[in-house]
């Protein structure tokens, strides 16, 4: 595909990238931006989300055990994040670009000393943030991170997946299928024991094919809590604390394929996100493992 001397927007994570000459991944390996549809703004879409029933942690659905899932009972991917810490030996890739028009940089992106991944959103214009994906693909499982969003309202904390590059080949550097699963962390939502979880799907050329907002009985940002989702062969369960969140059941056409990379990031916008944030905030990843399937339920 040409490379335009203009800036192309691509979506990741439901948001949007706006590339000029450099590469989304890396500068090994040039982007070749795919095209989508001018004026899909996922900020501008994510405005008018639905609301979901909302969620009582006390009578939501207990998510299955990992053997009642099909579920190796030993995490075949995990990260303590712990001190001393290395992205690239760990199996995380630092993004050094933009996403969702926010700059993001190895400086957001810390591990301290309680062995907390801190992603950081700066203050004021421009747009900064952080934001860390893997190096290697998953197939379907179980994911859960031990995370706390920020308290400041203003921008958004991420756990997601995306088949953004297909791995078996060095070029190019974006021949992923594009499908992506969403728990995002819309902080202006948060009030005392109160909030939202903003989940979604992304199929290619439908962002998002799905979303909805779930009003949660709980402050997101008061503790750490385990966030995540199983991706399996027939839906996504989306859970908290091992309660189920929502359960989304795949059509003929509209399914999560394996080999997809996981990712957390943080950013900020005006629209939707209310942002840029008034302070420094700060999203807080302990860790994160995957459990994958190994056999159907
Ligand atoms: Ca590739
Ligand atoms: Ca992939």
């Amino acid at each position: 595909m040409q490379i335009s001397p203009q800036p192309r927007l691509l979506s990741i994570t439901g948001l949007y990238l706006v590339l000029a000459h450099s590469s989304f991944l890396s500068a090994q390996s040039p982007a070749q931006p795919t095209p989508k549809p001018a004026g899909v703004d996922i900020a501008t879409v994510s405005e008018g989300t639905p609301k979901g029933a909302p969620f009582v942690f006390a009578d939501a659905p207990a998510l299955p055990s990992l053997a009642a899932s099909g579920l190796a009972e030993t995490p075949a991917f995990t990260d303590e994040f712990s001190p001393g810490w290395d992205a690239a030996e760990s199996g995380w890739k630092v993004a050094t670009w933009k996403q969702n028009r926010t700059q993001m940089s190895r400086e957001r992106v810390q591990v301290n000393a309680d062995g907390h991944l801190v992603q950081t959103v700066l203050a004021g214009e421009p747009a900064r943030g952080g934001s860390i994906q893997s190096t290697t693909e998953f197939g379907y499982g179980r994911w859960i991170a031990r995370v706390r969003p920020s308290a400041v309202p203003g921008l958004l904390n991420s756990i997601f997946t995306k088949d953004w590059d297909d791995l078996t080949t060095a070029e190019p550097g974006d021949d992923g299928k594009k499908a992506e699963v969403d728990v995002e962390f819309v902080t202006h939502t948060f009030r005392p024991n109160a909030g939202e979880a903003h989940l979604a799907i992304h199929l290619p050329g439908k962002t998002p094919l799905w979303h909805l907002d779930i009003p949660l009985d709980f402050n997101p940002s008061d503790e750490f809590r385990e966030w995540g989702f199983d991706i399996l062969p027939d839906r996504v369960i989306w859970h908290v604390d091992g309660k189920v969140l929502y359960t989304w059941e795949y059509t003929e056409t509209e399914k999560i394929d394996p080999n997809y990379e996981m990712f957390f990031n943080s950013w900020t916008r005006d629209k939707w996100l209310k942002g840029p944030p008034k302070e420094d905030a700060n999203y807080h990843i302990d860790w994160v493992k995957f459990y994958p399937l190994v056999k159907q339920p």
